[in-house]
Formats: structure tokens, C-alpha cells, sequence
């Protein structure tokens, strides 16, 4: 595969915040393009992510450098040079930015390019983006077998920095029962139901139906973190299933976003209380006793490695514990974290590790060790459906794409009810 041309520009994410759009041409005349997304409640050990820090624009936000170093540096290194893979692709930018965390040229710059790369070699070979990938992943030898649909967790309230601090816990997700609904367009269908019915719940109680950067309603009425519970109980209900059967709770507490590293207290704003670790474990036990919980997301801050493994080693048998910022898709985090039994699943994002390669690698090695792997979208998201087929290609079983409501979530729904389809065929 040789490079004809390489073109990037800034675009806007889904808050409003610049980001990076590439595309690449490839001699045979296929074309790739791909449009980063970015995190608002970052882990500290994720990629570097290069802005232009010029306060005149977009509030320092800009990504211009990172756009002229793809149309200068990285064009001049890539066009009209011959790759025979995705690794060698990105191993090359790798190398050439030198450093752990892409600081140099960008762990957004590198990604973008690298997403780029795989679409337009998906186009030249005329595959689907998921059967490129999994060709990468299981090293040619995929069956078309490997291929499932994950099951979703769906957004439906938030809080924390998306929400406005609606609530302290940043993510209310439903999972529903794949035995009961059986297949993913069934399960998403009866989601948004819920959704739709939690609206009508707030309506009732006068709340805000406002939603927060991923789509989720986050009402600033609300009294504590446990209201949202029970008013998301309510929208099951009234949707027609049953709570704890059909739907149970996947939550993403984000516990690093209201750490206070000097006092080492969690600060719960909504419930204006400040808890040391083992009171807001305990408090934590008490949700897990009274709601139907299945899968929690970063339950303790990103640094206390001691305290994940405890809590994993009391709570993994019933829940399914998920490292994000404790892990950022980095291969020699997720070693520690299977080292330390500190976890019991992984989530997945792109532009934490910032090349597509390492995004596999990550995936391969929580599989290889047993654990399960959740693939995600960001706050600011754009509208690239690259993870949808991401999910497929590898044998990660969930997928966090938010609430079934905003464009730059559903654009990833809607690709997987697409590949449902051609699957079935
Ligand atoms: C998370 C993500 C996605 P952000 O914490 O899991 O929901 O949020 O992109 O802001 O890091
Ligand atoms: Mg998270």
C-alpha cells in the first residue's frame, strides 16, 4: 500500500472543541478519513494530546499544530512510501515521535492518521472496517463465526463533569438480558424505551430533561446520587420490564473526577459529603446491596492500585469491575492490572493509546488473560462509527456509546444495527 497524499484539518468535536479530521489517498485512488475524539475526564497516564495552548483561539483548544504537523512532517514521511501493514504504519509515527506518550507529535495527531490508514486500506482491499480489523487481531485467520454483537450498555443519566454535577457518579448505563432479548437490535430498541420513559418520569417530577455531553439526562434536581437510581427504576417499569430481569445497572463512578489528592478524600458535591476510601467503599457496598448492579467503572481513584485489587478481591465475583483511568488502553497498565488482580475487565479506548495497533494489542492481552473488555466512545465525540466496528472485529463484549440521543452517539448504534444486518445475510 503505498501513500498518494495525506490531508488534515480542524474540525469540531461534539462540545465544540477542535479536533482532527485526516484523510489519506492511496495511489490505488482508495480513500480513508477519520475524525479523532477526546476525553473531558482524563486519566492521568492517557496520551498526550497536543493543542495549540493559543489562548485567542477556541480557549487555547486549537489544533492547528497538530494539523501542520500532519501536512508537513508526517506527510513527508509517509507519502509514496510502501507499507505492507497497519503496524508498520504506526510503529513508523511511533518511532518517529520518540517518546511513551506520543508528546511530541500527538497521541491525537498519530491516531488520527492511524484511523485513516486502516479505513483506506479497508477501502483498497473492499472489505468492511471490522473484517480489516479482525484480520489484524486474529492475524489473517478470522472467521467470519468470530463476528458478535456486544451487548451495550446504554446511557441513560449523567452527572459528574458531563453531567454539570448533576449527580457525583458521572455514568448511569442499562444493560439489558441478552438471553431475554436476544439479539442487539432488540436489546437496543428496548433501551431506548427506557430512555424515553425515564423523560416522562422527570417530566412528572418537574425535572430538567437537559442532557449532558453524552446524551444522558442530568437534572440538576436532583437530591443525591441514589434519586437517579430510583427514577431510572421507575422508566424501566413504566417502559414495561423488569428491573433486576431485563435491565440491570452499569455505572461508571469516575471516582479520580472528585478525588481530592491532598485531603485524599472522595467529595461527594451532590450529597456534600467528603469520604475517606473506606467510607465511600462502604457507601459504594450499600448501592451494590440495594440495586441490581452488573459492571462498575472505576470505583477508586486511578492511583490506588492497593485498593482496586482489595475491592476486586471482595466484589469481582459478583460485578464486573472495569479499569478506565486506572489502565488508559496501555499494555504495560493492563499487565499490572491482571499482575495485581486489580480488575476484572478493561475499557477500551482509541485515543487513550493513540494508534490503532496498540488500541488491538490492548484488547488481545485483557482477552488472552481471561478478563472482558468494554470498547468506548469519549465525551467529545465526533461522527467516525470506527468503534462500532471495533467491537465486532475483536472479541471485546460490550460497548459504552452513549445515550440513544445525540448524532455523534447514534451515528455508532445505527453502524452496528448496519453490521447486524450484513451479518445475518
Ligand atoms: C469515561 C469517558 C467516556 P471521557 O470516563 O469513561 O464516557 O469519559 O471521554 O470524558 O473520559
Ligand atoms: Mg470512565
Amino acid at each position: 500500500m503505498k501513500i498518494k497524499n495525506i490531508h488534515a484539518r480542524e474540525i469540531l468535536d461534539s462540545r465544540g472543541i477542535p479536533t482532527i479530521s485526516t484523510e489519506i489517498e492511496l495511489w490505488s485512488g482508495d480513500k480513508g478519513v477519520s475524525e479523532v475524539p477526546s476525553g473531558s475526564s482524563t486519566g492521568k497516564t492517557e496520551v498526550f494530546e497536543l493543542r495549540d495552548n493559543d489562548p485567542s483561539r477556541h480557549n487555547g483548544n486549537g489544533v492547528l499544530k497538530a494539523v501542520e504537523t500532519i501536512n508537513g512532517k508526517i506527510k513527508e514521511l509517509v507519502v509514496d512510501k510502501e507499507f505492507t501493514s497497519q503496524k508498520e504504519f504506526d510503529d513508523l509515527l511511533n518511532s518517529t515521535d520518540g517518546t511513551e506518550l506520543k508528546s511530541n507529535l500527538g497521541g491525537n495527531t498519530i491516531l488520527s492518521c492511524s484511523m485513516a490508514f486502516a479505513r483506506a486500506v479497508t477501502n483498497s482491499l473492499g472489505l468492511n472496517l471490522y473484517e480489516y480489523l479482525a484480520m489484524i487481531y486474529w492475524d489473517k485467520e478470522y472467521k467470519e463465526s468470530n463476528f458478535k454483537l456486544p451487548t451495550p450498555m446504554v446511557l441513560v443519566m449523567e452527572g459528574g463533569k458531563h453531567g454539570n454535577w448533576a449527580t457525583d457518579i458521572q455514568e448511569y448505563m442499562i444493560v439489558p438480558n441478552m438471553d431475554k432479548f436476544k439479539s442487539f437490535s432488540e436489546a437496543f430498541k428496548s433501551s431506548t424505551e427506557v430512555f424515553h420513559n425515564i423523560h416522562d418520569v422527570l417530566n412528572e417530577r418537574g425535572y430538567s430533561v437537559g442532557l449532558g455531553l453524552e446524551g444522558g439526562y442530568a437534572p440538576k434536581e436532583l437530591t443525591g446520587n441514589e434519586e437517579a437510581f430510583e427514577i431510572i427504576m421507575k422508566g424501566i417499569e413504566k417502559a414495561g420490564f423488569k428491573v433486576g430481569d431485563d435491565f440491570k445497572f452499569a455505572l461508571d463512578l469516575a471516582s479520580s473526577e472528585f478525588f481530592n489528592e491532598e485531603s485524599e478524600k472522595y467529595i461527594l458535591k451532590s450529597e456534600k459529603k467528603e469520604l475517606s476510601t473506606e467510607e465511600w467503599i462502604a457507601l459504594q457496598k450499600e448501592w451494590y446491596k440495594k440495586y441490581p448492579i452488573y459492571s462498575i467503572e472505576d470505583p477508586l481513584n486511578q492511583d490506588d492500585w492497593s485498593g482496586w485489587t482489595s475491592l476486586t478481591e471482595e466484589l469481582g465475583k459478583d460485578l464486573v469491575i472495569i479499569g478506565d483511568d486506572l489502565l488508559t488502553t496501555n499494555v504495560k497498565r493492563i499487565q499490572n492490572g491482571i499482575d495485581t488482580k486489580a480488575m476484572n475487565s478493561v475499557l477500551i479506548k482509541l485515543n487513550q493509546i493513540g494508534s490503532v495497533t496498540e488500541t488491538l494489542d490492548a484488547i488481545r492481552i485483557s482477552t488472552d488473560n481471561g478478563l472482558s473488555s468494554v470498547i468506548s466512545h469519549r465525551s467529545g465525540e465526533t461522527n467516525d462509527d470506527f468503534i462500532a466496528d471495533l467491537v465486532i472485529a475483536t472479541p471485546a463484549d460490550f460497548c459504552k456509546f452513549g445515550a440513544p440521543s445525540r448524532g455523534e452517539r447514534l451515528v455508532k448504534y445505527n453502524r452496528l444495527l448496519e453490521i447486524e444486518e450484513i451479518l445475518k445475510r
